[in-house]
């Protein structure tokens, strides 16, 4: 007889930290680590998944492990991040709840994979037919597009993302998919022009050189060979286990799948290729009369750039009031506008690709106006520290800082709540709250952001190093009223500090950024000539890339600056998130090296910290560890007292209590909510579970023999 494996009965380490005895750090590592040691990347504190990254494939993804999964409830089986996508997908069409499902985690945790098996979980157990099955086809294939395009190798990830995406999946009342919305975030665009050493470029670039047939290069004007690019990074060009001709051919594939018509591929790629001459183009300096050095490009070659006007490089026109002046460019400024040019172009191209896909997977106009039941995805960049952190990376942390903050209030709040609803008694629990992080970011009068925002607008000269000194002095203010409240300012001010940077205390870590770049990213202008003479091109996507170089749509209001619509964007998101139902899934890196089979202890444990899991599974045991329906808990332990056994009849929540006096559990162990029974030790479960387990064996031995008997 087939005994069900439950949560209790896999006997590698506890598959949930709230079962586990005693509770601390270590035992908590030591549990991960045995786990991972088996391949049991997934263990549970209570509903949150946390999951190890393994660094290899696993076979615990095929069909036969989703149909093993399907329609069972969440702690039936061993922990895999298939039960929370089947769990949040139950939740949604069965009790019409929306879901988010959250992911976290540093910078090659597992987080995208993470989104991408959710998403095949769902659509692997979501409707059936043709129509249906095209929605889910093009949902899907919008990850390869997608990562093609936003995704590079960097010193932590192979296959890092390089922008935040929040995909919200649309499903009818049979939870049958409609479509789906996505939201992209910044975009990580200064890697165009240059990459850290180590790392690459988008993939792209090198997929499209590596995989375009001879004939589609001879036409884009592009050679095969990397090294012709001053755009690419040679010393990493070829990344181990990145195929990336194949990978061309799998994103060509998808564009189709996702709807992408053969011409406007092949503008895209046409674009792709414009950036890749933008980085080749060269000038040279000419003196004129007056003694002012102005810049010429070097070739002649027009095509370049789709036949950009290449004055634009040359001159730089002020409008102010009525007036026009136009003065030159030195070299350094035509270099500087050439990569200003290359930057923007690949990430509106990046921003055009995602309203495209969006068009292809919109709920079709029949579906429109009924009511949608939604699951959103979260999948960002993960929390990152380089050796040299800029604007990018400010602004990266800074998005993390807000889903930990997320899933601090969410996690209490959840909790807090549900003890509210059922009438049960509950005490607080003392968490590390990030939200001074996040006031000190985005506060409104004198958050980062605001003082940026603010050096940028202010007349006169600014540069990276007169906004440090605002930061300086205002945080140091900041600080000093914050070390009185709290003895804990998130803003470090010591004297070691190299010149022009800062550093702040991350829920994650200290991250020293250097200023550098800093004014200017934010600002994210580009001089009207260039936007003039990109709207002037003859290639219609480029000329809808750059609407504002229109000249008959001058104007001249300053577009918001790239902070200030991050900040904007992100609240959106939290807020939109707030009205979900939360599902969590916690990444963990096991070691530095993106390897298998490594686990180091110190590196599991930070994260671990700053992840806040201890806290979670204290929260998760003050109260009461385990929760369930009358009806559920009934079922799964009736077999243990003659009275509910075979049959209960009556109220569940009288069954339960006959069951748990019979059982002798004292009765200060668990609570009566309203719908649910809670149970305050997680011994108590255990040894529920273990008897049921006898029970099982009892049985199974018993039917062994009787089967005997009948030989
Ligand atoms: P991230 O999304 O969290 O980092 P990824 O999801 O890209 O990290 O994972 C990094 C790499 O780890 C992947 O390319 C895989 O090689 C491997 N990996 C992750 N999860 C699994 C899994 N479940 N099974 C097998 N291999 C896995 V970043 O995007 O950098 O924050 O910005
Ligand atoms: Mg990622």
């Amino acid at each position: 007889m087939e005994v069900k494996t439950s949560l209790l009965d896999n006997m590698i380490g506890v598959g949930d930290m709230v079962l586990l005895e005693p509770l601390n750090e270590d035992s908590f590592i030591e549990n991960l680590r045995s786990r991972f040691d088996h391949n049991e990347i997934y263990t549970y504190i209570g509903s949150v998944v946390i999951s190890m990254n393994p660094y290899r494939s696993l076979p615990i993804y095929t069909p036969q492990k989703v149909e093993e999964y399907r329609n069972r409830n969440f702690y039936e089986l061993s922990p895999h991040i298939y039960a929370l996508a089947d769990e949040a997908y139950r939740s949604l069409r069965d009790q019409d709840k929306d879901q988010c499902i959250l992911i976290t985690g540093e910078s090659g945790a597992g987080k995208t994979e993470a989104s991408k098996l959710v998403m095949s979980y769902v659509a692997a157990v979501c409707g059936k037919g043709q129509e249906v099955n095209k929605v889910k086809e093009q949902l899907l294939q919008s990850n390869p597009v997608l990562e093609a395009f936003g995704n590079a190798k960097t010193m932590r990830n192979d296959n890092s993302s390089r922008f935040g995406k929040y995909m919200d999946i649309e499903f009818d009342f049979k939870g049958d998919p409609l479509g789906g919305v996505i939201s992209n975030y910044l975009l990580e665009k200064s890697r165009v022009c240059k990459q850290p050493r180590g790392e690459r470029n988008f993939h792209i670039f090198y997929q499209l050189l590596s995989g375009a047939s001879d004939d589609t290069l001879l036409k884009l004007k592009l050679d095969r060979d990397f090294s012709k690019y001053n755009y690419l990074s040679l010393d990493s060009a070829n990344v181990n286990g990145l195929d990336d001709a194949a990978s061309f051919r799998t994103v060509r594939n998808a564009m189709q799948i996702v709807g992408f018509m053969e011409d406007e591929v092949q503008s895209v790629l046409e674009l792709v290729a414009a950036v890749l001459k933008l980085g080749n183009i060269e000038f040279k300096p000419e003196s004129r009369v007056n003694g002012f050095d102005e810049s010429r490009v070097k070739d002649k070659n027009g095509e370049t750039t789709g036949g950009l006007d290449n004055r634009a490089f040359s001159y730089r026109t002020v409008e102010a009031k009525m007036e026009k002046m136009s003065t030159t460019l030195n070299v350094a400024q035509a270099y500087y506008a050439r990569d200003a040019l290359a930057k923007n172009l690949y990430s509106r191209l990046f921003s055009w690709l995602v309203t495209r896909i969006n068009e292809s997977i919109k709920v079709g106009p029949l579906f429109a106006k009924t009511r949608h039941k939604v699951m959103g995805v979260l999948d960002i960049y993960g929390f990152e520290i380089f050796e040299d952190n800029s604007f990018e990376q400010f602004i990266i942390n800074y998005c993390n800082e807000k889903l930990q903050q997320i899933f601090i209030e969410l996690t209490l709040r959840e909790e807090q709540e549900e003890y509210i609803r059922e009438d049960i008694e509950w005490t607080n629990i003392v968490y590390f709250n990030n939200a001074v992080i996040c006031d000190l970011i985005e506060n409104n009068q004198n958050g980062i952001l605001a003082m940026l925002d603010e050096e940028c607008l202010r007349p006169g000269t600014v540069t990276d190093d007169t906004f440090l000194d605002k930061l300086n002095t205002i945080c140091a203010e900041h600080q000093h009223f914050e070390s009185r409240l709290s003895k804990n300012s998130k803003f470090l001010t010591d004297h070691s500090l190299p010149h022009s940077c800062f550093r702040i205390q991350h829920y994650a870590g200290k991250v020293l950024y250097r200023v550098e770049g800093f004014v200017d990213k934010n600002n994210d202008l580009l001089y009207r000539d260039l936007s003039q003479a990109m709207y002037k091109a003859t290639h219609s996507l480029m000329r809808q890339l750059f609407p504002e170089g229109n000249p008959a749509k001058v104007n001249l209001k300053r577009p918001p600056t790239a902070g200030f619509q991050f900040k904007a964007s992100v609240g959106v998101l939290m807020k939109n998130l707030q009205t979900k139902n939360p599902n969590y899934i916690r990444c963990i890196k096991p070691n530095d090296k993106k390897v298998a089979h490594i686990f180091t202890d110190s590196l599991v444990c930070h994260q671990v910290r700053y992840l806040g899991l201890m806290e979670n599974v204290r929260v998760r045991r003050a109260g009461y560890a385990f929760r369930q329906p009358y009806e559920s808990c009934l079922k799964r332990y009736k077999m243990l007292c003659k009275t509910t056994w075979p049959q209960w009849r009556g109220p569940a929540r009288d069954g339960v209590a006959v069951l748990l006096t019979d059982c002798s559990v004292p009765t200060e162990e668990f609570a009566y909510g309203r719908s649910k029974i809670f149970i305050r030790n997680p011994r108590t479960l255990f040894t529920l579970e273990e008897r049921r387990r006898a029970c099982l064996e009892d049985l199974a031995t018993l039917i062994q023999k009787i089967y005997r008997g009948w030989k």
